[in-house]
């Protein structure tokens, strides 16, 4: 066999939702190509996250494919919001159902993938030692998928089991009548807590920062409203693709301070009632932009947790004061709050007494010792550019990715680095990606990717590179952007603040899904302006 027999056209890393949906084009427009996988399975983000309580926070109708009508009118969604074994289902049923699996190679985690100048190829090794040689690489790695160290001194000093919600054995585990100890409230936190704690003798929840949480209203799906969207899915999921977001909410077209207080009232009512977490982003023009109209939100909704938790200190403790709503992720709850008036869930608020270390028997906070059972970490991840950063990627002239990123991820559009020829980003930073309906965002980047690849075929161009002042621009008017909102004022993962050390930028684009999208076609229309074509 001669070398060329080897070589790729395509190496897909991930076989999650942006994977999946880039094997089938790949595979439909005719590439010799492989998808590696690390997870013996498909799904990413739904293969790893089995925590109790895991479940989506957009609608299963449009946390969903697109790309195929009949795969939407077909497939049966139980929940508003569908549980992580639904939507795992969901994607091992989308890799049969398009027989995928036999492009993807499981359980093969790419540990350095190094670009060679001189052939113009990729060459990947798997940490079983395979090695795969590409023309082009397509990264579909997601934005959540690399869990943050903790951060907790002693972890390992603690006697018994300490599960991590991001990798959750696949087995379960059985929580019943034990002493468990939680840290973390974000999403994953807010969603495993009153499942666990339903289940657990005592929980004891530790939190840094409060999150605001609003309640998912889950119902098992409503015939009559999955009918309608089926009846006008593809229209639906155009008029999603022209929004912000790439999800469907109901747009306010005045700001905030502009309204009357019954106006104001009766927004928020309307969003509280509905249980979407974009909703009170879009209430008024200025909820992301204006801190005095932001400031009306947060407090409808601090208002709500002191309805909602009776004890008051506890209540208090709960409540969101230090950052403005919306600039780190809304959490999407069911039965949250509600959780901390049983008599076995306690809080420690751990601004009012730090934690200093696990111990074998616990946790030790500055005021006391708590002693435990099982730890369970819900302390997030280092997101977007974590999972890039830890292939070990090493592009042209022999230049490691975590250097070209040492002090800004910058990018151009989030499709590519310059400096790295033929890696291609799914959701990207500097791409909507998670500041938007993920799906919508995958889609609408396998495919731009998909067909900027077969139009480079055609033409017999086998190098494109992102220019570095192209790079450069999309960078800091991407960041100018987001300094014009409030967004850059919270230490949230968005800000790449979260994890000790990293650069604090702004991680996704935040112009709007459909003005990135249109951006996308008008670079093509350019002869793909902005990045640099090589026969
Ligand atoms: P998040 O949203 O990043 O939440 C992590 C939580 O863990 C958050 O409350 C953190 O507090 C807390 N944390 C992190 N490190 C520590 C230490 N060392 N001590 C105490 N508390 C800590 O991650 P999730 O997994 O919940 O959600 C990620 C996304 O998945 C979510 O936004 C949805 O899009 C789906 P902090 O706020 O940093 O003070």
């Amino acid at each position: 066999m001669s070398e060329k027999d080897d070589v790729l056209d395509v190496l897909v890393i991930g076989a999650g939702f942006a994977g999946l949906y880039e094997t089938y084009r790949l595979r439909e427009a005719g590439f010799r190509f492989l998808t590696v996988e690390a997870g013996d399975d498909v799904g990413g983000t739904w293969y790893w996250n089995r925590y109790p309580g895991a479940r989506c926070d957009v609608v299963s109708m449009e946390y969903s494919f697109s790309f195929d009508e009949a795969l939407q009118q077909e497939w049966e969604w139980s929940e508003r919001y569908a549980s992580q074994p639904e939507i795992l289902r969901y994607a091992q049923h989308v890799a049969d159902r398009f027989s995928l699996r036999e492009h993807i190679r499981f359980g093969t985690r790419i540990v350095s993938l190094r670009f060679d100048d001189e052939r113009t190829l990729w060459t990947a090794v798997a940490d079983d030692g395979a090695t795969f040689t590409s023309r082009f690489v397509v990264t579909a790695v997601g934005c959540l998928s690399t869990p943050k160290p903790p951060e907790v001194p002693g972890i390992d000093a603690f006697a018994g089991p300490v599960y991590y919600t991001s990798s959750w054995p696949h087995e379960g585990v059985d929580l019943t009548g034990l002493r468990v100890g939680l840290i973390g409230t974000g999403s994953s936190g807010i969603q495993s807590i009153p499942v666990i704690a339903e289940q657990a003798a005592e929980l004891t929840v530790f939190q840094r920062t409060p999150a605001y949480s609003l309640p998912a209203h889950n119902a098992p799906s409503d015939p009559v409203a999955v009918a309608e969207y089926k009846a006008h899915y593809p229209e639906l999921r155009a008029r999603a693709r022209e929004t912000r977001t790439g999800l469907i909410v109901k747009r306010g077209t005045k700001g905030a301070l502009e309204a009357t207080p019954e106006e104001r009232r009766a927004a928020f009512d309307g969003c509280w009632d509905l249980g979407l977490f974009a909703c009170f982003n879009a209430s008024f023009t200025d909820v992301l932009t204006n801190e005095e109209a932001n400031e009306l939100v947060a407090e409808y909704l601090r208002a709500r947790i002191r309805e909602l938790v009776k004890d008051p200190r506890t209540a208090e403790d709960l409540t969101p004061r230090t950052y403005p709503f919306g600039t780190k992720r809304v959490c999407l709850d069911s039965g949250y709050y509600d959780a901390y008036n049983r008599d076995n869930v306690h809080l420690v608020n751990l601004r009012r007494e730090p934690l200093e270390a696990v111990t074998p028997e616990g946790i030790r906070t500055r005021d006391r010792e708590y002693a435990f059972d099982v730890l369970v970490f819900a302390t997030g991840f280092d997101a977007v550019t974590g999972p890039l950063l830890r292939m070990g990627v090493v592009g042209a002239d022999g230049l490691a990715l975590e250097d070209a990123w040492a002090e800004a991820p910058r990018t151009y559009m989030g499709l590519q680095i310059a400096g790295f020829p033929n890696l291609f980003t799914i959701t990207g930073p500097g791409s909507p990606s998670i500041l938007s309906n993920v799906i919508v965002a995958i889609e609408q980047h396998v495919e731009w990717i998909t067909e900027t690849l077969v139009d480079l075929r055609a033409r017999g161009v086998e190098r494109i590179e992102a220019d570095e002042e192209a790079q450069r621009r999309w960078f800091a008017d991407n960041n100018a952007l987001a300094e014009g909102t409030l967004y850059v004022k919270a230490d949230s993962w968005f800000m790449g603040a979260n994890v000790p050390g990293k650069p604090r930028y702004f991680l996704p684009y935040i112009g709007g899904f459909q003005v990135y999208r249109q951006l996308c076609e008008e670079v093509r229309e350019h002869d793909y302006r902005g990045f640099v074509l090589a026969s």
